[in-house]
């Protein structure tokens, strides 16, 4: 899975090549239940305005990639009204102010179809695009997304959403040891702490890029630029 010729994103640790026609933008859990007050975000104890400085980036590469017919992946993490796709150990996990479920001002906390639960206006899916339902932080488990990847001939990903630590994180773990090049943008993504935000671009990186590529999104978005001039 080497890439072939085509965008060039200025990156650490080295440059990172893509071609749009096989590479999926995937924007995580951009859902009122992370990003805005009363939500599941919040009952962990978090300061949700700290994610949301990640969105007007975010709308441009969202933009962007549409506009170069590029993949785009949406994920919303959450449970079915009667979770039982919920482990006891994450149901009981902590001390929230309302665990998974409860009754919240957004609807009840990370259960799909509820108004919390769904993305954020300005970042809402168009027809046509995925939607990944998912359980857990990672995007793969307990989903189909590596089969629909695959069936759409995607071997590259870039990386967006929320939390950077948590599903960005395990999601980018996930991808590269299924095989997919990851780059993470790091304006496009966000953490309730700063210095886990710093640490956790820091370790995709490292190491030769152990995990991936993180680049910012202007770097993106001029790479996509340069490919579409004429040569
Ligand atoms: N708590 C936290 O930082 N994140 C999550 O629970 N889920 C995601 O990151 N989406």
């Amino acid at each position: 899975m080497s890439p072939v010729a085509g965008a060039v994103v200025p990156a650490d640790p080295t440059p990172f090549t893509f071609d749009p026609t096989s590479t999926a933008l995937v924007i995580i859990d951009m859902q009122r239940d992370f990003v805005e007050p009363g939500g599941f975000g919040e009952t962990l104890g978090n300061d949700v305005g700290l994610l949301r400085g990640v969105i007007p980036p975010l709308r441009e590469v969202l933009a962007a990639a549409r506009a170069a017919a590029m993949t785009v992946i949406h994920t919303r993490e959450g449970h079915r009204p009667d979770l039982s796709d919920c482990p006891p150990a994450k149901l009981n996990r902590g001390n929230p102010t309302l665990r998974i479920g409860a009754p919240g001002p957004k609807g009840r906390i990370l259960i799909r179809g509820e108004y919390g639960h769904d993305i954020i206006d300005e970042l809402a899916p168009l027809p046509g695009e995925t939607i990944i339902d998912k359980p857990g932080k990672g995007s793969f488990h307990g989903t189909d997304l590596d089969e629909r990847l695959h069936a759409s001939g995607i071997t590259s990903l870039v990386v967006t959403g929320v939390t950077t630590e948590v599903c960005v994180h395990t999601t980018v773990r996930e991808a590269n040891d299924r095989g997919y090049e990851c780059l993470v943008l790091s304006d496009c993504v966000g953490s309730y702490f700063p210095e886990f935000q710093r640490v956790g671009l820091a370790m995709i990186a490292a190491q030769g890029g152990i995990f991936g590529w993180v680049a910012p999104s202007a770097a993106f978005l001029a790479s996509l630029i340069l490919e579409e001039l004429p040569s």
